[in-house]
């Protein structure tokens, strides 16, 4: 599970994701995010209402500040096999009080924050897609029918084609 040496070249923690444009690194996936919709120009930035933009501000911290640390500690604890066991129903209980919330949250909801994508569902989409491999969402019936939408999404399909299959660990 660790990254090529390739990518150290570029950066000295080589982590992925990363950008290069031109003589520019940039890393960490909020700030690529954030460089993106600078270069275009605001597309896919924060929505217009107040309400909107807190949503919009919240989910795109979350995603990589609280959900990814409450997974990634599940998936080392299971990579631990036995020796992972006595810790494990606290990091799985943790994990699912995040999904119940998020589904509550998602409930009547298209995308995150207002009625069009944007980062914020960028974000949430590594740590979703990365929870449906790791528990599964079938419980979670809203998250599935936005994970679905992400997908169904000509921009991610063309990611896809582009960049091959994706394998979350
Ligand atoms: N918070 C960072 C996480 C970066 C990160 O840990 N990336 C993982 C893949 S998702 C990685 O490169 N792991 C390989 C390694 O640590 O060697 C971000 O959002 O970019």
């Amino acid at each position: 599970m660790q990254a090529p040496p390739e990518l150290a070249a570029i950066h000295p923690l080589g982590k992925s994701p990363i950008v290069t444009d031109g003589a520019l690194n940039i890393a960490e996936s909020g700030a690529i995010v954030e460089y993106l919709i600078r270069k275009a120009g605001g597309r896919f930035g924060p929505p217009a209402t107040e309400a909107d933009w807190l949503r919009y501000s919240y989910f795109t911290h979350y995603a990589e500040g609280s959900l990814m640390p409450n997974l990634v500690i599940l998936l080392v604890n299971m990579k631990l096999g036995p020796f992972g066991w006595p810790l494990r129903p606290m990091f799985k209980k943790r994990v699912r009080e995040n999904l119940a919330w998020l589904e509550q949250e998602m409930a009547g909801r298209p995308w995150f924050a207002g009625e069009t994508p944007n980062a914020a569902d960028v974000m949430m989409s590594f740590a979703l897609e990365f929870a449906n491999a790791l528990v599964g969402l079938k419980d979670y019936p809203n998250l599935t029918a936005w994970l679905a939408r992400v997908h169904a999404r000509p921009a991610y399909i063309a990611g896809l084609q582009r960049g091959g299959p994706t394998a979350y660990y």
